[in-house]
């Protein structure tokens, strides 16, 4: 059987979520680069809104079967391919892993995401303006976030084993650290961070060792 294709940009927070799941779960796979800026953006070019309408990364191609959507593309790969599990059995800790994965994924990344709002808000014209805004919604969705971590976390954001609240607070660090958002106001979501930077499955996936990352960014 053929592997799954990966369509990714190495800079994207959500294709870099599915990077981490896969690596976890020890899936090989193919990656095929959607550059998202190049030339007015490849994922508005027919020929990858095809795979994906929406004009997104990530898509994963499995089976025959074109998922989109990095949440479920994750809750796929747990229930294909159960160990490592990064999802607890435990109902509260499930719901509780779940509950970090939107304040991420629906609650911080779609207000400060290029195409999605950025380019829309007419008023913000400079680059610095969106900066600004980007920089606002992480820092109110990370002020949130820090006190769920406070409750939940232990070495990792629920309990001490590795979920897919992790995989999605990773990347969204990333973007925090891109639009300069001042880290030391959260030392609890830092501290997770740190320990989850470490893990070959997270080094991985960084941005900065996917092949499609210019030379001169490269770790
Ligand atoms: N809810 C989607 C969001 C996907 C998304 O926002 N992808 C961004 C990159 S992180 C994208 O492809 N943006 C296209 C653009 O900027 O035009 C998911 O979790 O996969």
């Amino acid at each position: 059987m053929s592997k799954p294709i990966l369509y990714s940009y190495f800079k994207s927070s959500c294709s870099w979520r599915v990077r981490i799941a896969l690596n976890i779960k020890g899936v090989d796979f193919e990656y095929k680069a959607v550059n998202l800026i190049h030339d007015g953006g490849m994922q508005r070019k027919d020929e990858y809104t095809s795979v994906n309408p929406m004009q997104q990364v990530p898509a994963f191609v499995v089976e025959g079967t074109t998922l989109t959507q990095s949440i479920p593309i994750m809750e796929y790969l747990e229930e294909k391919y159960p160990s490592p599990e990064i999802l607890p059995k435990e109902s509260l800790q499930r719901a509780k892993v779940r509950e970090i994965c939107e304040v991420i994924a629906s609650g911080i990344q779609p207000m400060q995401s290029s195409s999605q709002v950025l380019q829309r808000v007419e008023k913000l014209s400079s680059a610095e303006e969106k900066a600004e805004w980007a920089k606002f919604w992480i820092n109110k969705g990370f002020i949130a976030l820090e006190t769920l971590l406070e409750k939940s976390s232990g070495k990792y954001c629920v309990g001490d084993t590795v979920t897919m609240a992790d995989i999605c607070l990773v990347p969204q660090v990333g973007n925090a650290k891109r639009f300069k958002v001042d880290m030391s106001q959260f030392p609890v979501i830092s501290k997770i961070n740190d320990e989850l930077e470490k893990l070959e499955a997270f080094e991985k996936a960084s941005p900065f060792k996917q092949p499609d990352c210019p030379k001169d960014l490269r770790a």
